[in-house]
C-alpha cells in the first residue's frame, strides 16, 4: 500500500477510486499536476468494488460502459457479455488502473472523516480515518452516486437472529443460501437482480414487496467474434454518437435511427398496433430504451399508461399465477419515474414452487422478529437469512457525511440541509476549489455514468490548465450562479412526470432527505453544450483569484 508523507502539498487531492478518481488522477498526471487518490476501500473500483451480491451486473453496454479516452484501451479490452456483470467490471478497472500506472498515486483504506478548505493557504487539508492528513490546492469529490448503502434500522434487524446482508454491503466471500429460507426487503434494481439468484439456492424465497418494481427484459448475450469486428470498426462514431446525439448518452449499440428516433412525437399520435409494435421492439431488444420510446412517455401520464399497459400484460403472460402477476404489476408511479430494472429470469422466478411474494401494500410489514417477519395481519415468514435490497442514500449520500468545511467554516451539510445547490452540479458557493464528479443537479444516473464522468473530468481538467495559464490558484462559483441553474434544473423537473413517484432520484428514500430532484433532467447532449458554453464565455458564474487576492468575508 502506498505510503505518503503527510507533509507533502498536492495540486489535487481526489477522494475515491472508482470510475471518476482513476480517470481523474490519469488526467491530471498527464496535464502534468501532481495528485492523489484517497480511498475507503482496501482495493480500488469504488461502486463496482464494494458492491458483489450475486447476480449484479450493468444495466449500460458493456463496450460503452467503458473508457473512450484512450483509443488503444477502447480496442484492446473485450468484453464478454452485452450488459457486464461486476466482477468484469472490476477486473476491467483493475487492467485501467495497471495499464496507466495508477497504483503508484492511490492510498487505500483512508475513509475521509473531514475536509477542511484554508483561505490563508488557498489549500484543502483532508483527514483519514486513520489519523493521517493530505493537504492539496483542489479537491475533487470522485466518491460516486451510489456509495453509501441505505442500511436497515435496528427495528428492521435488531431482534432477528439469523444472518443478515445488505446488497451494497456483500461479504467478500460467497454466500451459500442453501437449504435455508431466505426473505429479500426491496424490490429496486438490486432486489430485480439477486431474486433469481437466490431462488435458485435457498430452499424458500420470499419477497417482501412494498412498491413493485418496472422491469424490463436485460436480454444478454455474449458478444462474439462478429460483434467484436463490428465494435473496432464503428466504435468511434458510436461514441461520438452517444456523447451529443442521445439524451442518455447509451442505448442499444448497433440500433440504428430508424428506430432510435420514434415516428411520431407522442406515444398517443400512434395507434394501439404502431405503439404495441414500437414497445414489443424495444422488449425484445432489451435494456431500458423502452422508457423513451416516445419522446413525451415521461412527460404525459396519458402516454405513460399506454406503456405501463403493456408491461402489465407481459407481466400478465410470463407469471403463472394471477393474483402473484397482479401484486407484480408497477402502480402508484409513472413508469421512467422511478429507475427502470434490467431484469435475467426475474418475473420467471415467482412461477417456481420455491418462492413466494409478499405484498406489504395489501399487508404491511410489522416487525422482524427473532426468527423472522411478522406481518400487520399476523403472518410470520420463518427465515434462516435476511437479505436487504434497500438502495442508497444516492448522489449526495457521501458528500454530507464527510465533514466537509468550506470558506469561514460553513458545512456542506448545513448548507444543504435543504436539499444541494450546485453549479452544473460541479461546484458549490462556499467551498473554494472543491470539484464534485457526477455532483447533485448534474445528469449522472440519468446517463451513461461512464460518459458523464469521462465530461466532468474533461470539463474540469480545461479549466484547471486555464487557471494555470492564468496564474490564478483559487476558483468559486457565485450564489447567483448556483441559484438560477438550480431553478432551471427544477423547472425541467417541473414539466416530467418524475416528482410523481417516490424515488431515490428525489431524495424520498431516505427519511429526513430533503425532496429535490437530485439529478439534471435535462439529457446529456444539452449539458455538455450548457457546461461548453460557461467556458467558452470565460467561466461565467466562475470567480477566479490569485495568490495574492483577498478574499472577502
Ligand atoms: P432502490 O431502487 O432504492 O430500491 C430499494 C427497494 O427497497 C425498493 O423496492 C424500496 O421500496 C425497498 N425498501 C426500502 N426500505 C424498505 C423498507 N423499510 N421496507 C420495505 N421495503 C423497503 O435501490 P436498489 O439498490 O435496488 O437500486 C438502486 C440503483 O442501483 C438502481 O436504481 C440502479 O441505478 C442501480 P419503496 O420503493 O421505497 O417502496
Amino acid at each position: 500500500m502506498l505510503e505518503r508523507e503527510e507533509s507533502e502539498f498536492y495540486d489535487a487531492v481526489i477522494v475515491g477510486a472508482g470510475h471518476s478518481g482513476l480517470y481523474m488522477l490519469h488526467k491530471l498526471r498527464g496535464l502534468g499536476f501532481s495528485a492523489i487518490v484517497l480511498e475507503a476501500e482496501d482495493d480500488i473500483g469504488g461502486t463496482w468494488y464494494r458492491n458483489r451480491y450475486p447476480g449484479l451486473r450493468c444495466d449500460v453496454e458493456s463496450v460503452l460502459y467503458s473508457y473512450s479516452f484512450d483509443e488503444d484501451l477502447d480496442q484492446e479490452w473485450e468484453w464478454s457479455e452485452r450488459f457486464p456483470a461486476q466482477p468484469e467490471i472490476l477486473d476491467y478497472l483493475n487492467h485501467v488502473a495497471d495499464r496507466f500506472d495508477l497504483r503508484r498515486d492511490i492510498v487505500l483504506n483512508s475513509e475521509i472523516t473531514g475536509a477542511t478548505w484554508d483561505d490563508d493557504a488557498r489549500a484543502w487539508t483532508l483527514r483519514a480515518v486513520n489519523g493521517k492528513s493530505y493537504r492539496g490546492r483542489f479537491c475533487l469529490m470522485a466518491t460516486g452516486i451510489l456509495s453509501v448503502p441505505s442500511m436497515p434500522s435496528d427495528e428492521l434487524t435488531g431482534a432477528f437472529e439469523g444472518e443478515w446482508y445488505h446488497t451494497a454491503n456483500w461479504p467478500k466471500d460467497p454466500v451459500d443460501f442453501t437449504g435455508k429460507r431466505v426473505g429479500v426487503i426491496g424490490t429496486g434494481s438490486s432486489a430485480v437482480q439477486v431474486i433469481p439468484r437466490l431462488a435458485e439456492q435457498a430452499s424458500h424465497l420470499y419477497v417482501f414487496q412494498r412498491t413493485p418494481a418496472f422491469a424490463i427484459p436485460a436480454n444478454n448475450y455474449r458478444l462474439d467474434d462478429d460483434y467484436r469486428a463490428w465494435w473496432r470498426e464503428n466504435f468511434r462514431g458510436v461514441r461520438e454518437k452517444n456523447r451529443w446525439g442521445t439524451i442518455v448518452g447509451f442505448g442499444d449499440t448497433r440500433m440504428d435511427d430508424r428506430y432510435r428516433v420514434a415516428p411520431v412525437p407522442s406515444a398517443l399520435d400512434a395507434t394501439p398496433e404502431e405503439r404495441r409494435a414500437r414497445y414489443q421492439m424495444f422488449w425484445d431488444m432489451g435494456g431500458g430504451q423502452i422508457t423513451i420510446g416516445y419522446p413525451d412517455l415521461i412527460v404525459n401520464e396519458d402516454a405513460n399508461r399506454t406503456l405501463a399497459d403493456f408491461t402489465e400484460q407481459k407481466i400478465d403472460e410470463i407469471v403463472s399465477d394471477p393474483e402473484t402477476a397482479d401484486a407484480l404489476k408497477p402502480r402508484g408511479f409513472p413508469v421512467g419515474t422511478k429507475r427502470p430494472c434490467l431484469e435475467i429470469g426475474y418475473y420467471e422466478a415467482f412461477n417456481r414452487d420455491n418462492v413466494t411474494l409478499v405484498d406489504l401494500r395489501r399487508d404491511p410489514l410489522a416487525r422482524t422478529a427473532e426468527h423472522g417477519i411478522e406481518t400487520r395481519s399476523g403472518a410470520c415468514y420463518a427465515l434462516d437469512a435476511l437479505v436487504f435490497a434497500t438502495g442508497y442514500d444516492a448522489v449526495t449520500g457521501a458528500l454530507v457525511r464527510m465533514n466537509i468545511q468550506g470558506r469561514r467554516g460553513t458545512e456542506l451539510a448545513a448548507k444543504w440541509a435543504a436539499g444541494p445547490v450546485a453549479y452544473l452540479g460541479l461546484m458549490t458557493a462556499d467551498f473554494p476549489n472543491l470539484f464534485m464528479l457526477l455532483g447533485p443537479t448534474s445528469p449522472s444516473a440519468f446517463t451513461n455514468c461512464i460518459s458523464s464522468i469521462e465530461q466532468h473530468v474533461d470539463w474540469i481538467a480545461d479549466l484547471l490548465v486555464t487557471m494555470r495559464g492564468d496564474k490564478q490558484e483559487v476558483v468559486e462559483v457565485t450564489s447567483d450562479a448556483e441559484e438560477a441553474w438550480s431553478r432551471h434544473a427544477a423547472e425541467l423537473v417541473g414539466q416530467t412526470l418524475f416528482p410523481k413517484a417516490n424515488s431515490w432520484y428525489m431524495g424520498d428514500n431516505i427519511p429526513g432527505k430533503p425532496r429535490r430532484m437530485l439529478i439534471y433532467v435535462g439529457g446529456m447532449a444539452s449539458y455538455r453544450e450548457k457546461c461548453n458554453a460557461v467556458a467558452a464565455a470565460g467561466y461565467e458564474g466562475f470567480v477566479f483569484s490569485g495568490p495574492t487576492a483577498v478574499v472577502s468575508s
